[in-house]
């Protein structure tokens, strides 16, 4: 057995290498001949390692100094963060702050950019400083990735935020001002003229006070389409309108694209309008929106919406453009189909043409066509919900459902013209094919369990009008048994899968270290151009032009006007210039230290020790904060990154006299 197992191993290891490496020409000594490492089958069988686990250790090694093929860029859950991943060697490459402080980036610990920045999320005078990020959305051109910027949520609080991927750091926050949570977010139109946003738990708008028991009269949904300036790379409020919804709690959108593109989709699960209170006898949420057999696909037209609000039919609402729901009906923006039941994600095909809804409670999915759906709409095949909103006929706009097993949630596409759906409740990923005009051309191909608990998958280039196939990460929740134990908060588990061959194969696990993942859209690493230093010594990141503070060698200054202290710092390998500030207990202090350097790896840190300060300055970059020196003393100040041998000597005193 062991000998047959030995056999098996040294022909595979021989295929393998002849098939990935035969064509180099020239080849290290130790892969003459066979092609064979001599040690390769002893290392394989003294640590167990089967012919899968060899294929897979192949597909995914990437060797020292060299780089994965894609990025994948997932939300950090509710650590409110954005992780970068390589594929396929499923090596972290970044953690990108963005809704919650991080010290080692100097990102929410004094630095009065980012501090402004973070401040604008703020609710109602409440200093925020966590998240919950779901969806990242890559910016797009003409429907597919084009590497420039990324946008994600914060469904806590209904935030969205912009990340430029030039330096991969946040520019914008932006909080909706008429809901308190989101979640059909961030999504992008094919040419990122628009991020759409979606509420999730239904409030009156702008979460005003309502008793509950007015659920129905007064608790509304929202879709908001924020205006992106690509010139400027922000969000442009001005710009922006949103379509207010019924309290359905509006769950996954999708832009269409190509054929569909004008239209946005996205799924509801409480068509119930339950509203919980188990504490008073009623039925619990969980019951109570899970009572009828189907909830309400919304779809709407967005380009007649653009058109609705420059005709001056919307309303100022907390100062964004709204279309009242009578006027979204009345003007043909909004529909309803229905969906079965209480389904989960709603995902646009590559071509455009039809729209995939994940039944969740439901062990199909469901594909619309916006053919048929332009049609029922052109032929008035509807019936009116308790808003007046035109209900399609559900037959009359399905095209097709496969039986996918139990749990179905996101789907992916890929190039050969197969999707993918996540079960939550079989812990699995399903392969289908996609069927185009023929219906019965839909079906199950393929089944492949997980571990566990599946939410999204994301497949290379998977939600773009050009899937790449190849590979396919299923973001697990708790990895329970998968990994050595580490207390009983659980890691999650990304598993990377080949989709390349016949069949699918698990090639991969990788522990996240935070927060539960939920989306991640996978990117080939080529398209994006991220910078090695800032253009002009003196930058700052977030306004992006040359610091009024920027200070140049030589000029380094502390400047006092009353109990008003300027600090004017340089930093550069290895030293922080001055290295005494001496200031009054009592005195206001402004900081500004400049990174003098533009060499590819000359980054400094900053932190003040007893002032909560945490700076990170890259090549070229200005940052600034300020504080009440409120505590008199004599702290140290350092340069946090190991720059140089002599980094330890990168320090100074703050003499803070009594
Ligand atoms: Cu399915 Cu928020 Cu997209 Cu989690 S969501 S899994
Ligand atoms: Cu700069 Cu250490």
């Amino acid at each position: 057995m062991k000998r047959f197992l030995l056999i098996c191993l040294a022909l595979l290891l021989a295929l393998l290498i002849a098939a990935c490496g035969g064509r180099k020409s020239t080849p290290t000594p130790a892969t003459q001949q066979s092609g064979l490492p001599q040690d390769a089958l002893t290392i394989a069988q003294e640590r167990g390692l089967t012919p899968a686990d060899i294929s897979a250790a192949l597909k995914t090694y990437v060797p020292s100094g060299k780089w994965d093929d894609y990025l994948m860029f997932t939300s950090g859950g509710h650590s409110g963060n954005l992780i970068v991943i390589g594929l396929p060697s499923m090596r972290i490459l970044k953690h990108v702050a963005v809704f919650t402080p991080e010290s080692w980036q100097g990102y929410g610990f004094g630095n009065k950019d980012i501090e402004e920045m973070l401040d604008a999320g703020n609710v109602d005078g409440v200093k925020i400083r966590m998240g919950d990020t779901h969806h990242p959305a890559l910016s797009e051109t003409a429907g597919d990735y084009d590497g420039q910027w990324v946008f994600i949520n914060d469904k806590t609080n209904a935030r969205i935020a912009v990340v430029d991927l030039r330096d991969f750091e946040t520019k914008q926050i932006v909080k909706d001002p008429n809901i308190i949570s989101n979640h059909g977010s961030s999504f992008v139109t094919p040419n990122t003229d628009y991020v759409i946003q979606t509420s999730q738990y239904a409030t009156p708008l702008g979460w005003d006070y309502a008793p509950i028991e007015e659920y129905q009269e007064k608790y509304r949904g929202m879709m908001t389409f924020w205006k992106f300036d690509r010139e400027k790379g922000r969000i442009d409020m001005e710009q922006s309108f949103a379509v207010e919804l019924p309290p359905y709690w509006q769950d996954l959108c999708d832009a269409g694209k190509l054929v569909s593109d004008g239209w946005a989709f996205c799924n509801s699960f409480n068509s119930e309008m339950a509203t919980g209170g188990i504490e008073e006898g009623n039925p619990p949420f969980e019951a109570g929106v899970s009572q009828r057999d189907t909830d309400y696909l919304h779809i709407v037209d967005w380009k007649k919406a653009e058109e609705v609000v420059k005709a001056g039919k919307s309303e100022d609402i907390n100062g964004i453009q709204v279309i009242r729901i009578p006027t979204a009906v009345a003007e043909n923006v909004l529909f309803l189909a229905p969906e079965p039941k209480s389904p989960h994600g709603a995902d646009v095909t590559p071509d455009g043409k039809y729209i995939t809804v994940a039944g969740k409670l439901d062990p199909h999915v469901t594909i619309y066509s916006i053919d048929k759906i332009k049609k029922a709409i052109a032929d008035q095949n509807w019936t009116d919900d308790p808003f007046g909103i035109h209900v399609l006929d559900f037959d009359a706009v399905k095209h097709a459902q496969v039986e996918l097993g139990l749990g179905p949630l996101h789907t992916q596409y890929d190039d050969k013209g197969f999707a993918y759906t996540s079960l939550f409740l079989d812990s699995a990923v399903a392969k289908w094919k996609l069927g185009g005009d023929d219906p019965a051309a839909y079906v199950l191909v393929e089944k492949i369990p997980v571990q566990y608990n599946i939410g999204h998958i994301s497949a290379a280039e998977g939600d773009t009008v050009s899937p790449d196939g190849k590979y396919l990460v299923a973001l697990n929740k708790w990895a329970v048994d998968r990994f050595s134990p580490v207390g009983p908060l659980l890691p999650q588990n990304l598993q990377l899968l080949d989709i390349n061959g016949e069949a699918m194969q698990v090639i991969y696990d990788m522990a996240m270290g935070v927060g539960e993942p939920h989306y991640a859209q996978t990117i080939k690493a080529d398209k994006i151009k991220a910078l090695n230093a800032y253009p002009e010594v003196g930058w700052d990141p977030i306004k992006w032009q040359k610091s009024e503070f920027a200070t140049a060698a030589g000029e380094e200054k502390v400047v006092r006007n009353g109990n008003e202290v300027e600090v004017f710092m340089t930093a550069v390998r290895s030293h922080l210039t001055p290295e005494h500030v001496k200031i009054k207990k009592g005195d206001h202090v402004v900081w500004h230290v400049t990174n003098i350097e533009t060499a590819h790896d000359a980054t400094h840190g900053f932190q003040l020790g007893g002032y909560n300060i945490s700076l990170s300055m890259e090549p070229g970059e200005t940052a600034s904060f300020e504080f009440d020196a409120v505590n008199d003393g004599t702290y140290a100040y350092y340069c946090t990154e190991f720059c140089s041998a002599l980094h330890l000597e990168m320090m100074g005193y703050l003499l803070v006299e009594p």
